[in-house]
């Protein structure tokens, strides 16, 4: 090519860059695989110090040291992150006639919002290990039953303390849901026995008129390769939010954990929430049709429930959906 000719097409390149600057569309950001995040990073190394923290309270059933001193530094780190902390303390009556000394945590950001999330997990742990094969009748340290729920939802009070989404959100933590009658148990059998802070809480909210658009219980999630299904008391009462929990995990990446199977209803927290309060609210809460239980997480109600069966990786694609999800609401 002659130097005129390289010139010419130097310039000419010059004037339709120019061009371009004037007329053209803004340029299309390659979004080839990269998914979508409009929240806050989730931290899973945090999420699973608080997993940690309170397992080394040991057990943490009702009337049991290890509660008492769980509570204490619940409250304590709820408040750090929290615009206000409610602790509701009841006695509770169990199936054994013990009377339960109990405390439901409502930690509230932005409480002004009309528009409000919940989100809530049981951080009471199960007196009784009646799924091991020994020491059946000793407590057991549920990381994942009441640790893990716990442990997302305070990563996520951390970061509502930076971050501000647009809608308000409560987080609730109830107690003594896993003092729930045995299958082979001395007493009669008795109806909802599981779920005692829930039902109070249900009966007795924090403030009179409390709504919220929708409830995200969590259970059980930290386990690994946890897989979360479309169970049948969340569909019933809340499908819409099934919808968009799921759609949000799987746009976001999460898709292994968050499984469109359909398993039959569940008796847990979000029952009582649905039929006492009318929030809509559903379950995040493994099922895994290997395990011996042929239903939970195969540590569920044993001596195995410890920090071993916890992994960060599950504990990020819960606690990322949830931010998406509340970073989401106008
Ligand atoms: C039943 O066991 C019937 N429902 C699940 C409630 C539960 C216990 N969640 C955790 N531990
Ligand atoms: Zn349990």
């Amino acid at each position: 090519m002659s130097k005129s000719r390289v010139l010419f097409f130097v310039l000419a390149l010059v004037f339709s860059a120019c061009e371009k600057e004037k007329k053209a569309p803004p340029p299309v950001v390659q979004q080839a695989e990269a998914p979508k995040l409009s929240a806050p990073a989730f931290n899973a190394d945090s999420a699973y110090w608080f997993v940690a923290k309170q397992v080394q309270f040991g057990p943490r059933n009702p009337n049991s040291k290890g509660h008492t001193e769980c509570a204490r530094w619940l409250a304590t780190e709820l408040k750090k992150y929290a615009d206000n902390v409610i602790e509701q303390t009841a006695a509770l009556r169990a199936f054994d006639g013990k009377m339960l000394n109990s405390v439901n945590f409502i930690a509230e950001f932005n409480p002004q919002a009309a528009k409000r999330i919940l989100l809530c997990a049981h951080w009471d742990t199960r007196p009784f290990a009646d799924q091991d094969t020994s020491r059946k009748n000793e407590p057991i340290l549920g990381a994942n039953d009441g640790g893990s729920g716990v442990g997302v939802l305070l990563e996520i009070a951390r970061q509502l303390k930076i971050h501000h989404p647009q809608v308000g959100v409560d987080i609730v933590l109830f107690d003594a849901e896993d003092y729930g009658q045995p299958e082979e148990s001395a007493f009669a059998p008795q109806e909802d026995t599981y779920c005692l802070g829930s039902q109070y809480w249900g009966k007795n909210k924090h403030k009179k008129d409390y709504h919220a658009e929708f409830g995200i219980l969590l259970d059980m999630v930290g386990g690994k390769d946890a897989r979360f299904v479309w169970e049948n008391t969340s569909v019933n009462f809340a499908e819409r939010i099934l919808s968009k929990v799921w759609g949000v995990a799987n746009e976001i990446g999460y898709g292994s954990y968050f499984n469109y199977f359909r398993k039959s209803g569940l008796t847990d927290d979000h029952l009582y929430v649905n039929q006492l309060t009318g929030i809509p609210t559903i379950d995040i809460i493994e099922f895994n049709m290997g395990a011996p239980s042929g239903t939970f997480h195969p540590a569920w109600h044993t001596h195995a429930d410890n920090m071993d069966v916890i992994d960060r990786n599950t504990l990020k694609a819960v606690g990322q959906t949830l931010l998406e999800v509340v970073f989401m609401e106008k």
